[in-house]
């Protein structure tokens, strides 16, 4: 890596000791696809052990102090004390994700059925999601809608994005002054004809609509192959309304996988996009989450990779030389434009990283020391009977 000048070195070290990542609670749980949930020793069994594991990830890597919780899959019956178990292991609860996508009665829809009885049933389960922030001190509702039409005619498309609108509305005035909403859009799956939030215009539409506390979440599985999502970025971040990220990767649809396990060039541009403007700190608003399903891989141990991979994109993007890029395109000269970029993506920031975390009293190998540290045998030795954590689909 070339030398770095101080003030550089200073300028990358602040950013990413700011830099925070929240993990999600499912993502300690099992999971799997249609054809198969593989089950794993030492999986989480209730959401205080699943915040535990994810204490552990923020132990090892130290950007990582929140976890986000999905609703019912993380019920409890006191979410203040689970707040508080969370506190004495030095995390927070994140984000509350919604779930309007299991029940029977949303075979047809949830806030978007024809059925005014179950469009209310939908609506009381968000706000009884805004109920959980209250008492967790979460500041964002995460809203992702599984709704959707199978076969052309099946239902009326702007009469469905009526009910939607409505059910936000209803939600959105519920809201608490420092809470937000995140509606995540998603091109298809399990809806294979229309989904009712497909793509990020129709996000950011509704978004526009309802007020400064909606903001769009980009998942970045969600889009059709070949999107240049960081162009989404771009235009989101102009608009004041990207609120956050569900990061993972595919190679093919909604795969879910190691966020920059599939396309890591993918992750720098839209990390490039971000530092760009200036939009990497927690005073941005923008919520760096991870959403991924380790099916066959360890989970903590990938959660953790997972961390490193936005660390190393992150880091990459600061290292563009922003003035030799904004001269080049300024000059038109492209080719010197893009090796502006290609120069920081092929710099290997993994020694820089290393440095970091042993300046902030880390190991500097966050994978090394959580296999070393015994957790795994530790959980795998005491979470034996009872429920495993999963999907309950
Ligand atoms: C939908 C999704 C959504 C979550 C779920 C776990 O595909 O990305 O963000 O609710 O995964
Ligand atoms: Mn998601």
């Amino acid at each position: 890596m070339p030398e770095l000048s101080p003030t550089t070195r200073a300028r990358v070290a602040a950013a990413l000791r700011a830099q925070r990542i929240e993990t999600a609670s499912w993502a300690y749980a099992n999971s799997g696809t249609r054809f198969k949930v593989f089950a794993q020793e030492g999986v989480p069994r209730d959401p205080y052990e699943k915040v535990a594991d994810a204490a552990v990830v923020h132990r090892f890597t130290g950007v990582a102090p929140t976890v986000a919780l999905h609703i019912p899959w993380d019920r409890v019956n006191d979410y203040a004390d689970l707040a508080r178990h969370a506190k004495e292991l030095g995390v927070g609860l994140g984000a509350i994700n919604a779930n309007v996508f299991q029940d029977d009665d949303f075979k047809l829809g949830s806030v978007t059925n024809p059925d005014p009885g179950i469009r209310r049933k939908a609506i009381d389960h968000l706000l009884e999601c805004v109920d959980v922030m209250d008492a967790t001190g979460s500041r964002d509702l995460k809203l992702w809608f599984s709704d959707g039409i199978n076969y052309p005619g099946q239902d009326d498309v702007r009469a469905r994005q009526d009910r939607l609108a409505e059910a936000l509305r209803e939600t959105y005035d519920r809201l608490g002054p420092q809470q937000r909403m995140l509606l995540e859009y998603k091109l298809f799956e399990p809806a294979f004809y229309a989904t009712d939030v497909p793509d990020w215009g129709t996000a950011y539409a509704h978004c526009l609509q309802l007020g400064p506390k909606a903001q769009v979440v980009i998942d970045t599985g969600h889009h059709a192959p070949g999107t240049n999502i960081e162009f989404i970025v771009a235009i989101l971040l102009r608009a004041g309304k990207l609120g956050g990220f569900d990061f993972n990767s595919r190679f093919y649809a909604d795969d879910d996988l190691m966020v920059g396990a599939a396309d890591p060039f993918q992750l720098f541009r839209i990390m490039h996009e971000i530092v760009l403007a200036d939009a990497l700190g927690p005073a941005s608003g923008v919520a760096f989450m991870l959403d991924q399903c380790h099916n066959i891989e360890p989970k903590i141990p990938a959660v953790i990779r997972s961390v490193l991979n936005v660390q190393e994109a992150t880091a990459k993007a600061l290292l563009v030389d922003a003035d030799a890029l904004r001269a080049a395109q300024d000059a038109g000269d492209v080719l010197a434009a893009n090796a502006a970029l290609m120069d920081a993506y092929h710099t290997d920031v993994r020694p820089l990283l290393a440095e970091l975390r042993a300046d902030a009293g880390l190991d500097p190998d966050p994978m090394g020391a959580y296999a070393r540290s015994g957790y795994f045998e530790k959980i795998r030795a005491e979470r034996v009977g009872g429920q495993q954590a999963g999907w309950g689909a």
